[in-house]
Parts: structure tokens; sequence; C-alpha cells
């Protein structure tokens, strides 16, 4: 018997990925580039299995039942490229390729259109949850030819996560790189979620003087409200987790964020598309400016320590802290869909928020209850600009509010750094302000460059220029915009 889909890639993903596909009863084929590794699989974590090996190209193609289903779980980039350029000689047309790594979107694009020459199928699936998730559950979003998925459906909404309604957490996202498009906003919306709980832990532990212990107990108590998720959950593990002298583990680690770069390129991208990303982008920044330690070291030695203490209530404060953090949240998760909207409108991928929603409900890091709450706002207007104009979440955002302040105008008094949480509050009053100072903005640009600018009093579109001084002229400069 012939295998159902064939892997490359035996490392953590990919290793875990072929056990779960073989727990719900799919023959696979796995290869590796460094053969031992085939080896080393099939005779440990794999004994006992159905799963079998391959140890080149050929023999995995010839193991195959056609169309031939082989999915790349290898390193992105030009990884990726050499893989493909090896396996197309050896396919036939309506073979379908898959990669399920970190791939950046257009380069997804670019490889569904070479492939679609050669009659290659390509999906490029975004694959998040970890270890643990690839195991037992991912959440999967896939994009790519659309003529592929029918084979690759029953494999992949098998051994993805479910939510409590039993719904698999994957279901196809849109043509060319529109899967690994979602991907990349779900890990700019997962390093925003991180950023928004590392500062409600620092105004707990700095401001509010508040143990391990204490601050522990405060997520465990959070994480039976609207903030359910498994990233708070953890947090309250860390938070407990006690190094071999009873100290907290967590303040013995070195305060400097890594990133793999799928937050910099939601950011990137939503500079591109013109969309204000505010709350993601400040958290990308957030570990740059954690990553200058020796920098911040000097400058701490400099300006002097700050005494970042907050008087008053801790618990009224505590609660405080939660509805800032809840109501952050729904402006970073509203930011990442009004991105996502313009990508499918710029791209004609015609998204299903509601069905992102219902993909990230479990699985992944960013997995939450709140995320459901997002799939009814959708599913009653699917159209819905702006997730805070949904009735369930204007609710929060105004019962939030004036805590909210409160704590970003404490953390701005006693030098509690908080870019996520304050900036996600300035978006919204930017938002929600119908009149907004740009103009005085279009008048500064009229006058130094003769950019022109459109009038109130006037149709849109109609462009005017003054001659501010009386000494320039009366030519002005072309109006588009970039
Ligand atoms: P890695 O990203 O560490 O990649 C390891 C695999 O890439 C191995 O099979 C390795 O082969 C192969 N490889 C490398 Br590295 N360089 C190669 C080359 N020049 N030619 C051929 N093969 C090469 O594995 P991973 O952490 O399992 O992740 C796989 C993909 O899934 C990545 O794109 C990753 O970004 C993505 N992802 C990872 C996670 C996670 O939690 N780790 C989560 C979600 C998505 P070798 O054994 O011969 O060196």
């Amino acid at each position: 018997m012939k295998g159902d889909i064939g892997v490359i890639g035996l490392a953590v993903m990919g290793q875990n990925l072929i056990l779960n596909m073989n727990d719900h009863g799919y023959k696979v084929v796995a290869h590796n580039r460094t053969a031992e590794k085939v080896d080393e699989f099939l005779q440990g974590p794999a004994k006992g299995t159905n799963i079998v090996g391959a140890y080149s190209l050929q023999e995995l193609v010839d193991k195959l039942e056609s169309p031939r289903k082989i999915m790349l779980m290898v390193r992105a980039g030009d990884v990726v490229d050499s893989f493909i350029d090896k396996l197309v000689p050896l396919l036939d047309k309506g073979d379908i390729i898959i990669d399920g790594g970190n791939t950046n979107f257009p380069d997804t694009n670019r490889r569904v259109a070479a492939l679609k020459e050669k009659g290659i199928h390509f999906i490029g699936s975004g694959v998040s949850g970890g270890e643990e998730g690839a195991r037992f559950g991912p959440s999967i979003m896939p994009g790519g030819s659309p003529e592929a998925w029918p084979f690759v459906k029953p494999i992949f909404q098998a051994i993805s996560a479910k939510t409590e309604n039993d719904e698999p957490c994957c279901d196809w996202v849109g043509n060319d790189g529109a899967g690994h498009f979602v991907k990349m906003v779900h890990n700019g919306i997962e390093y925003g979620d991180m950023q928004l709980i590392t500062e409600a832990y620092q105004f707990m532990k700095d401001g509010l003087g508040m143990t391990h212990d204490e601050m522990q107990s405060v997520f465990i108590e959070w994480n039976k409200t609207e903030l359910n998720s498994y990233l708070v959950e953890i947090t309250s593990d860390i938070l407990g987790y006690k190094d071999t002298d009873g100290e907290p583990l967590v303040e013995k680690i070195l305060d400097t964020a890594g990133q793999k770069g799928t937050g910099k390129w939601t950011g990137i991208n939503a500079l591109d598309m013109g969309i204000p990303l505010t709350l993601i982008t400040e958290s990308v920044f957030a570990r740059c400016l954690s990553s200058l330690k020796d920098q911040r070291v000097e400058a701490e030695a400099l300006f002097g320590k700050k005494e970042s203490i907050v008087e008053g209530d801790k618990q009224v404060w505590i609660e405080a802290l939660r509805q800032a953090l809840l109501a952050s949240k729904i402006i970073s998760y509203a930011q990442g869909f009004m991105l996502m909207r313009e990508a499918s409108n710029e791209n004609g991928w015609d998204l299903n928020y509601g069905n992102v929603a219902l993909m990230w409900r479990g699985g992944c890091i960013i997995r939450s209850a709140f995320l459901s709450n997002i799939r009814d706002a959708y599913d009653i207007d699917p159209e819905l600009s702006f997730l805070g104009s949904d009735s369930y979440f204007k609710g929060i955002l105004e019962n939030s509010m004036s805590a909210w302040r409160k704590v970003a105008a404490k953390s701005m008094e006693v030098g509690i750094p908080m870019p996520s949480m304050t900036s996600a509050l300035t978006f919204l009053d930017g938002y929600t302000t119908a009149r907004l100072p740009a103009n005085l903005l279009q008048a500064q640009r009229d006058y130094f460059g003769a950019h022109t600018y459109e009038r109130v009093d006037k149709p849109k579109g109609e462009f005017f220029h003054t001659n501010w001084t009386g000494k320039g002229g009366d030519v002005s400069s072309t109006t588009y915009n970039s």
C-alpha cells in the first residue's frame, strides 16, 4: 500500500506532525536531508507505527499515492526553493507540494504562480502550536492552489485542533499566499498579546511591589475571565516556577527578547498597506528596545533609577489593569483584522474573518475564549470594518475606558513603560475623533511643498494650493498618495 502523504523535514515540527497524521490513520512517508535522522526517527518515536522512511526524493515520490501530497517542514526561505526545484522533475501534473513552514507570503505567491505553469499545485500553510500543537492538534491555515484543497482537506482537518464544538481549527484561507499571510498576522498578534502581558507584569512587580506568588494568583484569576487564554495560563505557570534555590526563575532570565521576523513582517506590511497597526508594531519595537541591554544599563546609571511606586488600593489597581489589558487586546485584534481586510481587498483573497477567528480558537499560541466572540462578531457582520464597533466589544471598551486611562496615566506619571497599552488607547482616541489635526498638517505640506489640500466646504477630489507667503509661485505639486 502506498503512502497517503510524504513529509520532508524531521525536526521538531515535522516529526510531531507525522506522528499526529499516523494517529489519524494516514500512512506517512518521511524524508530528511540528513538521512541518519530518518533512521533515528524510525527506530525512535516512529517505532511500531505505520510510518515508512525514504532516503532519497525519488524513493519518497515512488512510495506515494497519486496525486502525490508532499509537505515540506523545513527552514523557510532558500531551503524550500531548493526542495521544490529538486522535486518538480520527479513529479507528475496534478501532484501537490505543501510548505508548512513560517514562510513570508510573497514567496508563496511566487511559488504558486511558478508551479502552476508546470501543472503542479502548491499550498502554503501556516501551522501554529509549536511542538505540542503539531503532535496533538495545531491550528492550520492553508492557502494557495484551490484545486489542491480537496485532496489535503481530510488529512489537515483530521490532525488539526478542534474547538469545544468539535469544529476543526483548519479551513481553506484563500488563494496564493493568503494562508501564510494569515499566519503572519497570527504571529504579529502573538507579539502584541505577549507584550501586553509583560506590561501588566511590570506594573504589578515594580509599581505595586507584588511578589511572584501574588502575581501568579492574579493571572490564575484573570484566566477565569474574558482574558482566558493559553498565554495568560502559561504566564501564571511561569510566575510560579521556582529555580533550584527557591527563587522565581523568571527573574534570572536575561531581559532581552528574541524575534524570528514574523512580527517585523506584519509591521512592514501594515506600513506598506497604510494600516495603523500600532500595537503590534510597538510590540516589535519593545523587543528591539529590550535588546539594547548594554545601552539601557548605561542610560539608567546616567539618568538615575526610577522609583516607580504606584500608591493606592492594590485590588483596585489590579482590576483596572485587567480592564486595560482586555481593552488593549481588543484594539490589537481590531488592528490585525483591519490589516487582513486590506490585504484581502488588495489581493482579491475574499478572506472569511469568522473562519480565521475559528482557526485560531484552538491549537495555536493565541488561542483564547475571546476568539469565539470575534467569530460571533463577524457572523453578525462579515464586513465589519472595526472590531470595536461590534456591540459586545464596544461594551467592553466603554466599560474599561476609565480604568484604562487611569493605568495609562499612572504608568506615564511613575515611568513604567507600557508602549502597547498606551498606544492602543491613543489609537482608539484617534479612531473615534471625527476631526483630527491633519488639516494643519496638510497646510504645512502645502506651505513648504505646494502639495495641495482639499477643503471641507468643497467636493472631495478638488485640490487647492495657497501662496501662503505671497512670495511663492502658484504651481502646485501632483496629488498622488504613496
Ligand atoms: P527547523 O526550522 O529547525 O528546520 C529543520 C529542517 O530543515 C531539518 O529537516 C533540516 O534538515 C532542514 N534543513 C535546514 Br535547517 N537547512 C537545510 C538545507 N540547506 N537543505 C535541506 N534541508 C535543510 O525545523 P522546525 O523547528 O521543525 O520548523 C520547521 C518549519 O516550521 C520552519 O519553517 C519553522 O519556522 C516552522 N514552524 C516552527 C515552529 C516551532 O515551534 N519550531 C512552529 C511553527 C512553525 P537537516 O536535519 O538535514 O539539517
